[in-house]
């Protein structure tokens, strides 16, 4: 596995701002460094784009989009083949991604790969849907034909985080590209190669230039100059509830953006006297433990029923001391490094405030090894609901276990918290499930499964959680207009 690594370092070819097919340097020449989380040291040097570079990266957007530009001309048939073809590119190079995937952000090489897939997916499914966006006619009051058109919205400006680069810019760039939008994308300053990567590719596949842009930088100068420019028609923002506010906010005051929000959660994942403990204990360890913990939608509250809560928690602390440490490129290890310090203080900072709240930690509890941002996997029991680590979204590898009595107070008790993403629920009990299904309040539900993510399937928040769908059908409305036409006619027949 080794050579994997290597094979990530010698890959390093894009580390510039891509606009109108070109990588170029930022206009002031700056650049930021991408560091390695497994043992902090540098990657690459990759271009920071300010203001003034992110207004030519919308301008080329916003040329992309002009009314006669090549691509608003194109079928949409052939704005799936291109879409296609990007997949396909993808999958030809799925080791070397997955190679710069693990290096910049950590994640074992394996689950990098599992990531590819799942976008390669979400690609497929977006290229087959372009000539399939269709308008209506409408029995209209009066002597006229009616009929809507699903246009796209125009140049948008994507935000995502860190937790699944590649992963992300599939949602983002599939249902925008099929909708025949075109694109400013912006990755998180900790994991900008994979991005510029898949630019590359984009090329490549014969992607009109301008339709797709990558600016890399920071959040607060080439991310707001996203949100405050006035010729970006839409924002799609992953990433946190705080930041997600401000885009909202922002979008309204130098014009008026749609905005779609993917933001934190704090997911209850509910454990029924009935169910088999050993697949119980299973799916409510890979529902907080995968990825690192670092899932917007991680089973982050486990509830499990008073019967069988000792054995459960018994069972959840030694499948988290199985967990192996280490560097990610190695085939045994099934924990990386978190993604920077400042998530490792914000994770220890809860843990101690779990601690100190009256939680009983079971297992770790603290930083791993003399270099880069491990934590050890964690588990509380003896969780209550008023407690910090109860409340805040730790985004790390720690498990919280609650006890409970009944469904009603477990629905009552899944719902008391700002945020609504996910939801899962493990008994044999059909009518307990679909009770606990309708009452909670996220915007999915698993049953007997967790983060049972599709690329068909719609996946987005209730409450704080964020506003808008990802993915399925209602993931391309988010970057559609609807217009009407109505056409006079003599008489109705
Ligand atoms: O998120 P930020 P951070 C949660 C999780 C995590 C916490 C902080 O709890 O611990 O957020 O993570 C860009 N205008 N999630 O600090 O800052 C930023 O550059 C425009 C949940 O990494 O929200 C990056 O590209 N953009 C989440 C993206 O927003 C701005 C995934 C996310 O960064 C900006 C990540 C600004 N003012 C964190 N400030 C999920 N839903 O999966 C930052 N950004």
């Amino acid at each position: 596995m080794e050579n994997h690594q290597t094979v990530a370092k010698r890959n390093i070819k894009y580390t510039q701002l891509f606009i109108n097919n070109e990588f170029v340097d930022s206009i002031k020449k700056r650049s930021f460094q991408t560091l390695n989380p497994v043992d902090c040291t540098k990657i690459a040097d990759v271009a920071e784009a300010d203001k003034e570079d992110v207004n030519v990266a919308v301008n080329a957007a916003k040329t992309a989009f002009a009314r006669g530009s090549v691509w608003r001309k194109l079928d949409a048939s052939a704005r799936g083949r291109l879409i296609y073809k990007l997949a396909d590119l993808i999958e030809r190079d799925i080791d070397q991604l997955a190679s710069l995937e693990t290096l910049d952000n950590g994640k074992p090489y394996k689950d990098s790969i599992f990531d590819i897939q799942c976008a390669i997916d979400v690609f497929r499914y977006y290229a087959g849907y372009c000539d399939k966006i269709h308008g209506n006619t409408i029995p209209t009051d009066g002597n006229y034909l009616s009929l809507t058109r699903q246009e796209p919205v125009g140049v948008v400006g994507q935000i995502i985080p860190w937790n699944y680069p590649i992963l992300m810019v599939s949602w983002k760039w599939g249902p925008a590209l099929a909708a025949g939008c075109t694109i400013v994308l912006k990755p998180a300053e900790q994991t900008p190669l994979t991005a510029l990567a898949l630019a590359a590719l984009s090329k490549e596949a014969g992607f009109p230039k301008g339709v797709i842009n990558v600016v890399t930088g920071f959040g607060d100068v080439t991310g707001a100059a996203l949100v405050e420019h006035p010729d970006v028609d839409k924002i799609a923002f992953t990433g946190s509830t705080e930041v997600g506010r401000k885009v909202m906010q922002t979008a309204a005051v130098f014009n008026m953006k749609r905005v779609s929000l993917e933001c934190g959660g704090k997911s209850p994942l509910v454990v029924f006297n009935d169910a088999d403990l050993d697949e119980a204990v299973e799916i409510a360890h890979n529902a907080i433990f995968a990825n690192h913990g670092q899932n917007c939608c991680a089973g982050s509250r486990t509830y499990v029923q008073s019967r069988i809560y000792s054995e459960f928690v018994r069972r959840a602390v030694r499948k988290a001391e199985e967990k192996v440490l280490g560097n990610p490129f190695e085939e045994s290890v099934n924990q990386g490094p978190q993604i920077d310090q400042a998530a490792v203080d914000k994770i220890l900072n809860l843990i101690h405030s779990g601690v100190r709240e009256g939680a009983k930690l079971e297992t770790g509890g603290k930083q791993f090894g003399n270099a880069g941002y491990f934590v050890t996997p964690t588990v509380f029991s003896e969780v209550k609901d008023q407690m910090t680590i109860a409340k805040e979204e730790i985004f790390g590898p720690v498990q919280c276990i609650f006890k409970f009595e009944t469904l009603d107070e477990a629905i009552e008790r899944a719902n008391d918290t700002k945020y609504g993403l996910a939801a899962g629920v493990v008994t044999k009990d059909i009518n307990t499930a679909l009770v606990f299904a309708q009452g909670v309040q996220a915007g999915s539900v698993w049953i007997n499964c967790y983060d049972a993510v599709t690329p068909q399937n719609p996946f987005g928040g209730y409450k704080h959680s964020g506003i808008g769908r990802e993915l399925g059908e209602e993931g391309i409305k988010e970057y559609l207009e609807t217009k009407l036409i109505s056409i006079s006619v003599p008489t109705k027949h």
